[in-house]
């Protein structure tokens, strides 16, 4: 199993800083969005783009590429910021998210944006056309087909009773080049995943569905990267990882507070940073973590 070594897992870790701070810019710019979920899942989406997916941003077609399924498609701008920094667009395209006639809508659109696999916003019917995807290569290329698809979903996504379907169909069907993340940031639009509708034991539930089950720490990119090498391993399973994040993370006054679900700089809860300093408060922070990771660096 390959290991990364301290030296590259700086270099994602400043990835995963721009990606970011882009977030942030694009948000301010946009004037809406979601913030939290973006935030959190920024170490996970820049493993992926950097290391772990087999794609080409310079051919986005490319018929042996991975497939990254977003289910939970208002965390769009983690998707966009990271597609950009990976080279798919340019980065100063980001800020044109949620614009009249902009590729980047508040929803990702396939049709719109080369290197999407799927429109998402509806929450819960991600998995399901994992599932289907991951059958049809099946179909296609037989039980040693060695492309990935990856699902991404989110915790408050698991109230949807169609998730536990594809979950029933992955675990009969032993999908095993089917990997679902789940980000666990314990909120969803207006409070914490334990008092809308409880998931917990969540491992358990999917470990009865079929599926091999990983817990980790979403924020660290040793763990991330060993979780997905365990994943590709498994040969008879499907298999999910669910990420433990801090939602918010890397922004002091956003982190852990479900009221930035839904609420771009500008527009949060005001108690902490007054509204009209959200925006430059979290890019400067950003800024000064940024050079806290270079610093350890060198
Ligand atoms: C079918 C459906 N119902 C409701 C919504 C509205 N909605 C958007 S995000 C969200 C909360 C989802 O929670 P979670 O997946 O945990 O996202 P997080 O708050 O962590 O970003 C809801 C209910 C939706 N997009 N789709
Ligand atoms: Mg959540």
């Amino acid at each position: 199993m390959e290991h990364l070594n301290d030296e590259k897992i700086r270099e994602l870790e400043l990835h995963a800083n721009d990606v970011r701070q882009t977030i942030i810019e694009m948000l301010i710019a946009a004037g809406s969005g979601h913030t939290a979920g973006p935030l959190d899942m920024a170490d996970i989406f820049t493993l992926l783009y950097f290391h772990a997916l087999h794609h080409d941003p310079r051919n986005p077609d490319w018929p042996d590429r991975d497939r990254l399924i977003l289910s939970n498609g208002h965390i769009a701008p983690v998707l966009y910021a990271t597609m950009a920094h990976a080279g798919y667009f340019p980065v100063e395209e980001c800020k044109t998210l949620r614009k009249f006639g902009s590729r980047l809508q508040g929803h990702p659109h396939r049709e719109w944006l080369h290197g999407l696999e799927t429109s998402s916003g509806p929450l819960g019917s991600g998995l399901s056309q994992a599932v289907g995807m991951s059958l049809a290569d099946r179909m296609e290329r037989g039980p040693q087909s060695n492309r990935f698809y990856y699902c991404l979903m989110g915790d408050g996504e698991l109230d949807c009773g169609q998730i536990w379907e594809a979950a029933m169909l992955a675990g009969k069907e032993k999908l095993h080049n089917l990997i679902g993340i789940v980000d666990r940031n314990n909120i969803q639009i207006d409070g914490f995943t334990e008092d809308v509708i409880p998931l917990e034991p969540l491992k358990e539930k999917w470990e009865s569905f079929g599926w091999h089950v990983q817990e980790i720490d979403g924020h660290n990119m040793e763990a991330i990267n060993d979780a997905i090498n365990e994943a590709k391993a498994i040969f008879n399973k499907p298999s999910m990882i669910i990420a433990h994040t801090i939602p918010g993370k890397g922004v002091d006054f956003t982190e852990r507070r479900f009221e930035w679900h839904g609420n771009p700089p500008g527009k949060g809860p005001g108690d902490v940073v007054a509204k009209d300093k959200q925006g430059e408060e979290a890019l400067n922070e950003l800024r000064t973590l940024r050079g806290l990771i270079k610093s350890e660096h060198q």
